[in-house]
């Protein structure tokens, strides 16, 4: 499965220990957390963060941007090293050409869905994305409580995996439990934030091989 760190829940006094460690222990790629204080309420990361942490990584990058208008952003953001790119379609005009434009830059092209977006509204716009990222929060903050009937729409992408591909990630109060849960119901890959990883007393590698496996 894809374990991906959220980098805004590492410790910022040691930021390149924290890539070096996490990669040590086995994860798979890192969660950059952009927000523009309007589509969401909160400020995340920027460019210099994912400047560095692309720099340093060895796995791929994922950025996250919960930003309006994500046209804007996405070559920049690119040309930093990331590798996949989420928009929330709801925050661009035209989801569909940012989408095209972050496939022929050279990144994978991803879409967020929010809790409250359905399967519904998105669904012309599936076929230009290859990963989807599940919210199981409200975007905005790290450590939240997990949207239980969020579940069901894992549910349902999972069935659409048969006609199309898609890489189906979850983000929000990913907690050992819901990542054995919603594994089992065939999501790829989970975002670890304060639920799963940061702030325990066990170590990084203990608490991903113990992920991997459940
Ligand atoms: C939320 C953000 C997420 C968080 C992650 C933190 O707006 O997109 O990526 O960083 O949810 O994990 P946790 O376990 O604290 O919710
Ligand atoms: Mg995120």
């Amino acid at each position: 499965k894809i374990l991906s760190p959220s980098m805004m829940c590492a410790d910022y006094g040691c930021l390149k220990e924290e890539i070096n460690r996490l990669e040590k222990a086995g994860a798979t790629r890192f969660h950059i957390d952009i927000m523009d204080g309007s589509y969401v309420p909160n400020f995340g990361m920027g460019m210099q963060d994912t400047e560095l942490i692309c720099q340093i990584a060895q796995i791929p990058v994922e950025v996250h941007l919960m930003i309006k208008n994500p046209i804007n952003y996405v070559e920049r953001f690119i040309a930093l090293g990331a590798k996949v790119i989420y928009i929330h379609p709801e925050a661009d005009v035209h989801p569909v050409r940012t989408l095209l434009e972050i496939k022929k830059l050279g990144a994978v092209p991803g879409i967020s869905i929010n809790p409250g977006t359905s399967l519904e509204s998105i669904k012309d716009i599936l076929y230009y994305t290859e990963s989807i990222l599940v919210m199981t929060v409200n975007p905005g903050f790290a450590g939240q409580k997990f949207l239980k009937p969020v579940k069901n729409k894992v549910e349902n992408l999972v069935a659409l995996k048969k006609e199309m591909p898609l890489e189906i990630m979850i983000d929000g109060a990913c907690s050992p439990e819901m990542i054995k849960d919603l594994w089992e119901m065939g999501a790829d890959g989970f975002v670890l934030g304060t639920s799963a990883l940061f702030g325990k007393k066990e170590s990084y590698s203990d608490i991903i091989n113990h992920l991997q496996a459940v």
